[in-house]
């Protein structure tokens, strides 16, 4: 038995290494929301739940995981027993309706108290526990420019740290777009995987056009061409002719999982901690898009490192992850929040081994980097 002694939420926001220039915002920093709960016995977890963009990306803002978090969600953890994960999140589920990054941030300092007070990884207290200790990690080609995209992507070769790139597009017209992917392609030729992500920007018949464009240009992969809500045009799109869809945008959760699945509207299915509600739930995504033979990626929302580990350790536990992650959001950002880094090589990313996420945060870089003082519920 385990009870809240204290809630602590900050809004922390780091700046980026350069602009990221994505279909709906231009970023030049990142706002985490970093949530920290300590239990009566005095153990401490840490969640994040971050997004894009403030509202622009999605429906919730830092600002609003934030309040979410103080007004609604911590109530309800001061009449549970913490130490239960499982129905802790039932009880958080059955008063706060929606509010997916939020749940997420909770239930992943949750899981970190949990695996330290058990002395296990959060991995091995989801599924079946972790099948691989590493994944390979993707980059996000977006400075806006094709030749810096391709000077980026011949450095993050030869450095050996990534050789799948994801760029973004979707803000200019099709053919100019096209144009920026196949430059890189060839500029890169079989040395690496080349990806596009169009976060909802095109029309059924632009996005029927570019992706058998894209395919005539050697791209491989086509992210959330069109809006995430209109699955019958997700099925049209995903049977014919041209690069294999992915599902993003669209997932929100087992329950749009299962009606994707159900409609073959995506051959690929982003995972993403915060937009599936959590982690346990994003295990559930996971397996009904496994039984449906749908390929199983593992996305970011650009989280720093406390997200992050969260998403390796849930996907660590994925039987199959056939293309791959792009768990890099802390490599986007000029400062490290962790104590110690996530380890990156030879193409991948490791999985922390340590209790709970494994990681710790360092309270110089949170004092330095916190938008204001935090709020402190003593419980
Ligand atoms: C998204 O839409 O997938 C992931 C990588 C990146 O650069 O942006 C994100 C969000
Ligand atoms: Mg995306």
């Amino acid at each position: 038995m385990a009870l809240l002694s204290q809630a602590d939420t900050l809004i922390v926001d780091v700046p980026t290494i350069r602009p990221h220039v994505l279909a709906m915002a231009t970023m030049h920093s990142q706002a985490m929301v970093i949530v920290r709960l300590t239990d009566s016995d005095g153990v401490e977890g840490i969640g994040e739940g971050t997004t894009i963009g403030g509202l622009s990306y999605g429906e919730e803002s830092p600002e609003s995981i934030k309040s979410a978090i103080d007004t609604y969600i911590v109530p309800v953890l001061k009449t549970c027993d913490i130490a239960r994960v499982g129905a802790t999140m039932v009880k958080v589920a059955k008063c706060v309706r929606g509010n997916h990054f939020a749940k997420c941030a909770v239930e992943t300092a949750l899981l970190d108290m949990a695996g330290k007070r058990l002395g296990v990884p959060v991995s091995d207290l989801i599924g079946g526990g972790r099948v691989r200790d590493e994944m390979p990690v993707a980059w996000t080609l977006a400075s806006g420019d094709t030749a810096r995209d391709i000077a980026e992507g011949e450095e993050m070769l030869s450095l050996r740290r990534h050789r799948i790139f994801k760029l973004k597009i979707g803000k200019r017209d099709v053919r100019d777009d096209v144009a920026h992917v196949g430059a890189i392609c060839k500029a890169l030729g079989d040395r690496a995987s080349v990806r596009v992500d169009v976060n909802q920007n095109w029309s059924e018949a632009q996005a029927k056009r570019g992706m058998a464009m894209l395919q005539d240009v050697g791209c491989d992969l086509v992210e959330q061409p069109i809006a995430g809500d209109d699955i019958a045009a997700m099925a049209r799109l995903a049977t014919t002719r041209g690069v294999p869809l992915m599902a993003d945008e669209a997932l929100h959760g087992p329950r749009t999982a299962l009606r994707i699945a159900s409609a073959a509207a995506a051959g690929v299915f982003a995972l993403k901690i915060a937009q599936s509600g959590g982690l346990f739930a994003t295990a559930e995504v996971a397996a009904i898009g496994t039984a449906a033979g749908i390929g199983l990626y593992g996305g970011t929302m650009l989280e720093g490192g406390v997200g992050t580990a969260a998403s390796a350790h849930v996907f660590a536990t994925v039987p199959e992850l056939a293309w791959g992650t792009e768990l890099f959001g802390p490599l986007l950002q000029t400062e490290e929040i962790l104590t110690a880094p996530l380890g990156y090589g030879d193409f991948a990313v490791k999985v922390p081994t340590g209790p709970g996420l494994g990681i710790a945060l360092d309270p110089d870089k949170i004092a330095f980097f916190r938008r204001d003082r935090s709020t402190t519920v003593a419980a």
